[in-house]
């Protein structure tokens, strides 16, 4: 008798739980990817004989080095940096850098599974990696984050470089960190080359790279709305998150005629019923880019504080969690459902619980994955690669222009791709047309390359 997709899923699922036991965020990235991508597997013998997704599912290596830094004490810090270089069959490893205290060998192998699949769906010729360590930046001066990053460079440099890996920012590091990371790379290489993305634009970054990732995850929501033959114009949008992310797609959302109903930060939400004005969100950008400030130190018109809270239980029609991993419960999702949402739309790496999709997949609201919402960042990054191989600057309309055409191409395949999805609905399972758009791409690349 043919085996079932469950049996299938489950017997590889063991064996990727025996060899990473523990790593719960990793195995639950690679479950949902298995899950979407088994019945195309199932189907296709070259697939199975290569074992592609075994292959898939094991890092190229994972790299992990001591840190040790002085801080403005004079006290010495010992903490632990690591890079994932997890598959280079489309590319050059390419991924950002994270600092947060909990980063884990387990959260760096799901981004850098994540990455791989995304940086697939973007088109553009980059393998998947991510890297980072558990350094905390909040509270340290800029002394002691720019000795850190000098530190964590020192190491990093032998693993890196234009042709072999790309880091770029993640959550904790935005222009400050990549400038002392460059920094230190063309001291100890005595070279100046494109071994970063997200650098400053006087030495070699792109154009609307800050603004990328919020901005290309808004592009996607567009083109969903319009496949539904709807636009943004009056919707009441509730975004997670204050960062890099949150804060280029609130700014988006407004120029696009919605309203945005809230930001978050690790302390609290500030909610807006009526949406934050333009201007409101470029005084949180300065607050919390420039300044590194907290929300609660805002005192804005027409706006309240929700100390401890999420944003997930104020009324709006879209849900964008652009903050972290797990962030939205099964519980938020119902509360989501419960207010009407239309949409969930990912601007952050698996934002969303299995359950919380779950939830959301029997009520039939859209689902945007991060790996086809979020991919606008890396998009651009692979733009500014390419300025810095030529030396050619592109203007910021060449940028934004070609940043709209990547976000509807991975649209378009994500669309095509949910036609194998099992999930039978009114709408796209956008879900399982980015995992399987994203893996297809991969797995004929690994076929290619012969056993590697
Ligand atoms: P930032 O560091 O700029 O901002 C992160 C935001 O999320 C902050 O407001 C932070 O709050 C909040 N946050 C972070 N961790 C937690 C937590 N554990 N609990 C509650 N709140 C938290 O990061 P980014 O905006 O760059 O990244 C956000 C997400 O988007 C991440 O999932 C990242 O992987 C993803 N992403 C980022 C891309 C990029 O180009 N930067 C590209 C694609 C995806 P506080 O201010 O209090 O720290
Ligand atoms: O998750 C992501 O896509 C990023 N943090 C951006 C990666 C990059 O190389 O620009």
């Amino acid at each position: 008798m043919a085996e079932t997709i469950t049996s299938f899923v489950s017997r590889f699922m063991d064996r990727v739980e025996t060899r990473n036991a523990g790593q719960t965020e990793f195995l639950q990235a690679i479950r949902e990817v298995a899950g979407s991508v088994a019945p195309l597997v199932m189907d296709n013998q070259d697939y199975r004989d290569a074992r592609v997704l075994d292959r898939l599912a094991e890092p190229d290596r994972a790299l992990s080095f001591r840190v040790t830094w002085l801080d403005d004490q004079g006290v010495i810090q010992v903490n632990r940096g690591w890079r994932v270089q997890f598959n280079h069959v489309l590319g050059p490893y390419k991924g950002g850098l994270r600092f947060h205290p909990s980063v884990s060998e387990s959260i760096l192998k799901f981004l850098g599974f994540e990455q791989t699949l995304k940086n697939s769906l973007t088109g553009l010729p980059m393998g998947g990696a991510k890297g980072g360590s558990d350094f905390d930046p909040k509270g340290r001066s800029d002394a002691e984050v720019m000795r850190f990053c000098q530190s964590l460079m020192t190491e990093l440099y032998r693993y890196v470089g234009m042709d072999t890996d790309i880091p770029a920012g993640d959550i904790g590091v935005g222009d400050r960190e990549i400038g002392y990371l460059f920094g230190q790379f063309t001291r100890l290489t005595n070279s100046f080359e494109g071994v970063l993305t997200g650098k400053g634009q006087s030495f070699g970054g792109s154009a609307v790279r800050e603004e990328a990732t919020g901005y290309g995850a808004v592009y996607f929501l567009r083109n969903m709305l319009e496949q539904e033959d709807r636009d943004l114009e009056g919707l009441r949008i509730a975004i997670s998150g204050a960062g890099n992310v949150a804060l280029f797609a609130a700014d988006k959302a407004v120029a696009e005629g919605a309203r945005v109903v809230s930001v978050s930060d690790s302390g609290g939400v500030l909610a807006s019923k009526d949406g934050l004005s333009c201007d409101q969100i470029k005084e949180i950008q300065e607050h919390k880019l420039r300044r590194r400030g907290r929300l609660s130190d805002l005192d804005m018109a027409g706006t309240r504080y929700i100390k401890g809270s999420k944003p997930w239980d104020l009324d709006c029609d879209i849900a964008m969690p652009c903050a972290t991993q797990n962030e939205l419960d099964a519980e938020a999702a119902k509360s989501l459902v419960k207010s009407g949402v239309m949409a969930v739309v990912e601007g952050a790496n698996m934002p969303t619980t299995p359950d919380a999709i779950e939830v959301l997949r029997d009520a039939e609201v859209l689902f945007a994955p991060g790996k086809a919402a979020n991919a606008g960042g890396v998009a651009v990054s692979a733009f500014e690669r390419s300025q810095n191989v030529t030396g050619i600057s592109w203007s910021r309309e060449q940028v934004d222009c070609q940043l709209q055409q990547t976000m509807a191409d991975i649209h378009e395949t994500c669309v095509e791709h949910a036609e194998y999805s099992r999930q039978s609905g009114a709408h796209i399972d956008y879900l399982d047309g980015a995992n399987i758009g994203g893996f297809v791409k991969v797995a004929d690349a690994m076929l290619a390359h012969g056993l590697t």
